[in-house]
């Protein structure tokens, strides 16, 4: 046991890098040097901080480098990448957004964690935050652009790209491999609620990713680019669903209301829906998933796959009696305390009138689905409450922050901690006081 273990705190027995996804005992972590002339590493380049198997600790217990300054980075021994130290004592959550391009997998992250940093302290009495600050500065940048500096016109989150900056190239043996850089969020039980019940699951390390639609296109899928390999490892799949691309959904929508600019306008880059078949999509993600964990044709999936129906500021009209539904969050006091809980129940009730939306206008989806994952949750979302507007001078599309309203952004996260750490967000009373006040 190194100084670092035993002064410290309680470590996991493993760790799992949220780059490469390779495990590894604590003790085994590197440190990144501190001073400035101590560079060269034999995977990441030349530029890069020197990584080392610390042998020299301060009084404290903090590694030196080579040069005697105390190191505070810490790197996976495989990739050589940047960990966040909860990494070491906190049990990792992962999870994968997936969907077609421009199916709105980037707005409903960014609108998920803007929302949550607010919803899990206030009524969970659970803190949210960067497990990393340096490892989420996209996402705080697409929540700071989307959600919070308002008054600047239109604005809008950039498509998610195959390549460039959000990746990390590592040499590893023979090959450069390229990996997605993830979102590390830490969500803690806060001092008041950690004080009250002595149990361990104190904290969990959420591991986020979101990838390019274009990623899960087949023939994507490549031994050095493999992007979408924390399909792996998700204890629970979010894939998107999109209406505003489905071709049966749009059909409806006209022939309710006579008119399609609404779907036009929020499907985004490709005018009037694509030509990318979301079922399709999906069929490539359960092809991944069953290939990466070996599982057999007939083996069904075991986690949690919760598929967001998107954009519902836009199709909800098809659906008055869910579309009242999502009206209120789906979260209640509890009778006789301050505290809130997750109404699962309003959550799966309106699971069940998607699904049966679903099944009556992409019945090829649903079956697609439900043959795959055992435990499947349908949860309509919208990111931004509005569809996109249109600048008159540019013709360019985008949100004014003044007019951002999330419509259940934090269900489906919410839901997926009920089902995975139950301890962070304890189940909503359904009592008469709590239909009373409308919670
Ligand atoms: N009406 C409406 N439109 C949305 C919503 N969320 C996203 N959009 C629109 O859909 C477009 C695509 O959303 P993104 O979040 O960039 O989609 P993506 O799935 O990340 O796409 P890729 O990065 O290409 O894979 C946006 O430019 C918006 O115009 C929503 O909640 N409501
Ligand atoms: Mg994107």
């Amino acid at each position: 046991m190194t100084k670092y273990q035993s002064n410290r705190r309680r470590l996991l027995k493993e760790v799992v890098c949220p780059h490469c996804w390779s495990s590894f005992r604590p003790e085994d972590v590197l440190w990144i040097s501190e001073d400035l002339s101590l560079v060269g590493d034999d995977r990441l380049g030349e530029s890069e901080r020197v990584r080392f198997l610390p042998t020299e600790y301060d009084e404290y217990g903090t590694p030196l480098d080579a040069r005697g300054t105390p190191c505070r980075d810490m790197a996976c021994p495989r990739c050589h990448l940047k960990i966040p130290a909860p990494a070491l004592d906190s049990p990792p959550v992962f999870m994968s957004i997936v969907g077609a391009p421009a199916c709105g997998k980037s707005y409903y992250l960014a609108s998920s964690t803007w929302s949550l940093r607010r919803v899990l302290p206030s009524k969970f009495q659970v803190t949210f935050t960067d497990a990393d600050p340096g490892m989420n500065h996209r996402i705080r940048h697409f929540e700071s652009l989307q959600y919070e500096d308002g008054g600047r016109g239109l604005v809008r989150i950039d498509k998610t790209e195959e390549q460039g900056d959000l990746y990390d190239a590592v040499r590893i043996g023979e090959q450069t491999v390229v990996l997605p850089q993830p979102f590390v969020f830490l969500a803690a039980k806060s001092n008041a609620r950690a004080a009250e019940d002595d149990s361990k699951n104190y904290s969990r390390m959420i591991c986020l990713y979101d990838n390019a639609g274009e990623s899960y296109l087949p023939s994507n899928d490549l031994s050095t680019s493999p992007v979408t390999r924390h399909l792996a490892q998700s204890k629970c799949v979010f894939f998107l669903f999109d209406p505003t691309q489905d071709a049966q959904f749009r059909r409806e929508y006209v022939r309710r209301y006579d008119d399609a600019t609404v779907f036009d306008s929020s499907s985004s880059t490709t005018g009037k829906g694509t030509a990318i078949r979301q079922e399709a999509v999906f069929g490539e993600t359960a092809r991944r998933i069953r290939s990466l964990r070996h599982m057999t044709t007939n083996e069904r999936f075991e986690d949690l796959l919760i598929v967001i129906v998107s954009k519902a500021d836009v199709w909800s009209r098809l659906a008055p009696g869910l579309a009242r539904l999502i009206e209120k969050n789906p979260f209640s006091h509890k009778s006789g305390s301050d505290d809130y809980g997750l109404r699962s129940d309003k959550i799966e009730a309106a699971s069940r009138e998607t699904r049966e939306l679903l099944a009556r206008l992409t019945p090829e989806f649903i079956s697609a689905v439900e043959n795959f994952a055992k435990d499947v949750v349908f949860i309509p979302v919208s990111a931004t409450g509005v569809a996109p507007s249109v600048d008159a001078e540019t013709n360019a599309s985008g949100f004014r922050v003044e007019d951002m309203k999330p419509v259940w952004a934090t269900a489906p996260m919410l839901y997926a901690l009920r089902r995975l750490a139950p301890d962070l967000v304890p189940a909503g009373r359904v009592s008469k006081e709590a239909e009373r006040y409308g919670d």
